[in-house]
């Protein structure tokens, strides 16, 4: 059964009832799927603590709703098509029922490996379909999967091992990206030296030679060899953990982000229909990694859980040329595909050449996510890649909400250029002042929050109850606070303004200036730093890092390069600077705060107008800035 919105007025009737009604509402959508056993209550809520349970009592399986409930009339419908890195390599497709074996040989294996219902499993994989494969195993026997972006570095790997205390890593020899052939376990072996764990599982995918650990060690094929394709799946409490996924605050550890099981496959299935609007036979397309939310929930869990195909990309859109995305989409008629903006600038530097030749007509639906998108990457996304055709669904949410929160409905909300338009069904929305006011009616700009509970939300961050109240709870009271600013046009239309906290947003990935400035601040010479982001033609914020060090013998280029490279090293290359200026000071109020806006400007290249500098302990220390500005 399908809960799929078909009109506006649809919308609009559902959203007021989702409002009025919200347990009724969500006890609906909630009912066509299948429970081992259906639900006391369908929600218990308190935002100050906070404390929040969806559909309570209910016992279910995650996997069984993708598998046992539409095996009978999907079975051989294609769940995952994959398209490697090099177009000259053959694809695979996998089938529900060969997904579902799959699932079930390597869920076998977990479990031959002593892992157990609540123990935690880091995946550090590329974007092949054993990565699906490996959460899908864990949801079915019940152990919590954390999926670290596999560009991650040792450092960052071995942080979270050690923070989630996992039994158990599931990883790669290697990995293809672009015309790179990239050491993945050599990384996990690294990471190891710091954490540790139990067994790691490897999929051969590149040849490259690795060093195994005996005893420790495991090769992926030598394993699922002789497994049963059957596994009986435990029953999990609607409100088990599902997954933690580690994602980039204010302050300068990451984070992991708690999702729990029933309400969080309730709410991507339903959104995922709505907002793409994909019909049985489709071919649905997102190209984020499934190291970010995007991927977990709509590539593998909302799509799967949709009856969907969803085809999986290992590559990168510029390999071996910038008319990959295209070739994919003419090659395998993708229907619905979403991307994101950094994605979209990077191509349309490219011009139109890269994509005249392909035919993309089986396109219905564009979506995009990750950032703000700007009208120019709007229209050429629109014009160029939609033929004026495709509705653009530009779907704002984060690591915390689970799933969409504010999109167009694909062809039935009219969209707005750089707007995500209207709230989904079921989302409260709030627009507050600094002070914490609401501002009600048309036409305000604030800080956006959301004042009632929605199934995919945030249940707690791992291991510290405590910073999940103060990260979202507790700046205004009664409501959760998302961290970016928002615009309500005078239709009621939202556009996101971006974070209006110390988050940067690169190429779609979240940084914390503290997470970067903590890994500058590694480097030996280095005496302190601070970070902001700047505007950037192709990643939408660039980072930009003001550094106070002790110069030794070294040339500028020679401590910049260095430092670069221990960012590189302690986080992964998407965090490092794109500009580091060597600074003799920083802009420190007496009270000791370093005036952060003085140093966004000069990033922006505004060098007048700085405002108010009277409470800075030496107000020479700006000019000293604005004369060094990279
Ligand atoms: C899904 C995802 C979340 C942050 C979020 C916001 C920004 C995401 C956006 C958008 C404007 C959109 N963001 N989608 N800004 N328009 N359509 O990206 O999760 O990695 O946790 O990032 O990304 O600032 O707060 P996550």
């Amino acid at each position: 059964m399908s809960d799929r919105l078909h009109t506006l007025s649809g919308y609009l009737y559902e959203y007021q009832k989702s409002v009025s009604q919200p347990e009724e509402f969500w006890a609906r959508i909630a009912d066509s799927f299948f429970w081992r056993k259906r639900w006391s209550k369908v929600l218990d809520w308190n935002f100050e603590k906070p404390d929040v349970k969806w559909f309570t009592d209910g016992k279910l399986n995650i996997t069984e709703n993708i598998f046992e409930r539409q095996l009978f009339t999907h079975a051989d419908q294609p769940a995952i098509i994959w398209e490697p890195n090099d177009p000259d390599e053959t694809g695979r497709t996998l089938t529900y029922r060969e997904l579902y074996e799959e699932v079930c040989r390597f869920a076998n294996v977990l479990k031959s490996k002593g892992i157990q219902k609540g123990d935690r499993v880091i995946i550090y994989m590329p974007m092949v379909p054993e990565a699906a494969v490996a959460m899908l195993a864990c949801a079915r026997i019940g152990a919590i999967h954390s999926v670290v972006f596999a560009g991650f570095s040792a450092s960052a790997l071995a942080d979270r091992i050690q923070d989630c205390k996992a039994k158990a890593v599931l990883t790669s020899d290697g990995n293809f990206r672009g015309n790179k052939k990239i050491p993945v376990k050599a990384v996990v072996d690294e990471s190891l030296n710091k954490a540790s764990v139990e067994t790691v599982i490897v999929y051969k995918r590149t040849g490259q030679e690795v060093t195994m650990k005996e005893g420790r060690d495991y090769w992926w094929h030598e394993l699922v060899e002789g497994q049963s394709t059957k596994n009986q799946a435990e029953v999990m409490d609607s409100e088990d953990m599902l997954f933690i996924l580690y994602t980039s605050g204010s302050t300068g550890k990451p984070k992991g982000v708690v999702h729990t099981t029933g309400g969080y496959m309730v709410y991507t299935k339903y959104s995922f229909e709505n907002v793409f609007q994909y019909s049985p036979g489709d071919i649905y397309w997102c190209t984020a990694d499934i190291g970010w939310i995007t991927g977990h929930s709509y590539i593998v869990y909302g799509p799967l859980l949709a009856g969907a195909t969803s085809l999986m990309f290992e590559g990168v859109p510029t390999y071996p040329n910038p008319g990959r995305f295209w070739q994919i989409v003419e090659k395998h008629k993708v229907n619905q595909f979403y991307t994101a903006p950094t994605a979209i600038r990077a191509l349309q530097a490219f011009g139109t050449e890269p994509v005249e030749g392909y035919d993309l007509s089986s396109l219905k639906v564009l979506g995009s996510v990750g950032e703000p998108i700007n009208e120019e990457a709007w229209h050429w996304y629109h014009t160029h890649i939609g033929k004026g055709k495709c509705p653009i669904v530009d779907t704002w949410w984060q690591t915390e909400t689970g799933g969409i929160m504010v999109s167009p409905l694909a062809g039935i909300t009219p969209t707005k250029p750089a707007y995500a338009t209207l709230p989904l069904p079921g989302i409260q929305l709030c627009i507050v002042d600094a002070d914490g006011k609401e501002l009600t009616g048309n036409g305000v700009e604030g800080n956006l929050c959301i004042k009632f509970p929605w199934p995919s939300m945030i249940r707690t961050t791992y291991g510290d109850h405590d910073r999940c109240r103060k990260t979202y709870f507790s700046t205004y009271k009664g409501m959760y606070f998302t961290g970016d600013g928002v615009k309500r046009d005078h239709d009621g239309y939202y556009r996101i303004l971006g974070r209006v906290d110390d988050v940067i947003n690169v190429s779609g990935h979240r940084m914390g200036t503290a997470e970067v400035e903590n890994a500058i601040n590694e480097h030996p010479l280095v005496i302190e730093s601070a970070v902001v982001g700047y505007p950037h033609e192709v990643k939408g914020q660039g980072i930009y890092a003001y550094v106070i060090c002790d110069m030794k013998n070294r040339t500028e280029e020679n401590l910049v390069n260095e430092i670069k490279d221990t960012v590189s090293k302690i986080i992964g290359p998407i965090a490092k600077p794109d500009k580091i200026q060597i600074v003799p000071g920083l802009p420190k109020t007496r009270s000791g705060k370093i005036m952060r806006r003085i140093l966004r400007k000069v990033a922006e290249g505004i060098t007048e107008n700085m405002g108010d500098t009277s409470t800075l302990l030496d107000p020479e220390v700006v000019n000293q800035i604005i004369q060094g500005r990279k």
